[in-house]
């Protein structure tokens, strides 16, 4: 067996529980198991247009290497969303009411959610990551800075299901979902999976999103090809990861990393080109590539304030209030269901 689909099996299904507060530590289901990695990667993979899902950037590495991108000087959207939350938390906070608990999809290193703690003061907070051992120590940090606040980690792969236990759901809900990680989502995704939100947190609960603004396409080109080639090492990345699940035998440095605006779509688009001709052996079956063969590794959607506030409307979701930067180059926005 791999060595990832054992870590996968240990935590499901059951909760293992943190000695120092009973809390659970880590639960996970089924959605993160190795099976239904397989059978979504090789789906993509073997599609007319190869694709892999963006969520499976994220293995421990990848996540590293993502904490890493947030610091580039070119990737202006960590930079830029974190201004407007402490900027703005007093305001945020007043605007958003009493929250007992916050819900953050793929919360990864749970640092966004600091900006908003001391002011918005939410019982439970429940980060969400499909990267079990990287959520767990961003967990245990949290912990140990707010006592007062439980954490309740959940390790699942909220493309698939959103469903949070008793515990996650007391008092006002808040989806917080920062990072303009909804552009990963084409706009209809986005739209079902908002709809799919307000359905299951109910009316009066709140959302706080953060999504990335249209602007001038050689700012977004810079910022997906930093020069220090931190985004490209991400990019490949995916196929070591890629390897594991399916104990597959890319060869990363085979591919090239490609990143541009696609402005008449309004997303920039990751793809990994092989520059070779090559053939991909996985258990069970080979993947052959041409020289200039791509796999679609992500879409980073890109929108204009009213566009959202539009596609939100459409699922469910009222807006309340908007902050920005300066350059209007990055939104938060906050809405309720209706
Ligand atoms: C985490 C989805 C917001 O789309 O900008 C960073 C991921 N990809 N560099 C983004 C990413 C390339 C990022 N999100």
């Amino acid at each position: 067996m791999r060595s990832n689909s054992l870590q996968y099996k240990e935590f499901a299904p059951q909760e293992r529980r943190s000695a120092a507060t009973g809390e659970a530590a880590v639960q996970a289901r089924d959605d993160v198991g190795p099976e239904h990695q397989r059978e979504e990667l090789l789906t993509g993979l073997h599609a007319v247009e190869p694709s892999i899902n963006s969520k499976f950037f994220y293995d421990s590495a990848g996540s590293e290497l993502f904490a890493r991108i947030c610091h580039l000087p070119e990737y202006y959207l960590t930079r830029t969303e974190a201004g407007i939350l402490s900027d703005n938390s007093r305001t945020i906070a007043a605007t958003l009411g009493t929250v007992g608990s916050v819900i953050e999809p793929g919360a990864g290193g749970c640092e966004k959610i600091r900006h908003l703690l001391k002011d918005l003061a939410p019982g439970v907070y429940v980060p969400m990551d499909i990267s079990a051992d990287y959520l767990e120590r961003a967990a245990q940090q949290l912990r140990a800075e707010f006592e007062a606040l439980r954490v309740l980690p959940l390790t699942a792969d909220f493309n698939r299901e959103l469903q949070l236990p008793g515990a996650a759901l007391q008092g006002r809900r808040l989806l917080f979902y920062p990072g303009s990680t909804i552009g990963n989502f084409t706009p209809e995704q986005a739209q079902w999976f908002l709809r799919r939100c307000a359905k299951m947190l109910g009316p009066g609960s709140g959302l706080l999103i953060g999504v990335d603004l249209h602007k001038d396409s050689a700012i977004l080109n810079a910022a997906y090809n930093d020069a220090q080639g931190v985004t490209a090492a991400f990019n490949r990345n995916i196929l070591h990861h890629a390897n594991r699940i399916l104990d597959a035998d890319f060869e990363p440095q085979n591919f090239e990393h490609l990143a541009f605006y696609n402005k008449p779509q309004h997303r920039v688009e990751m793809h990994l080109v092989s520059s070779v001709e090559q053939t991909v052996q996985y258990q069970g079956g080979a993947l052959g590539f041409a020289a200039g063969d791509s796999i679609r590794t992500e879409y980073s959607c890109k929108y204009s304030r009213e566009d959202f506030v539009h596609l939100a409307a459409v699922a469910g979701w009222r807006n309340l209030a908007c902050w920005t930067d300066s350059q209007e180059w990055f939104s938060v926005q906050y809405f309720e269901v209706e």
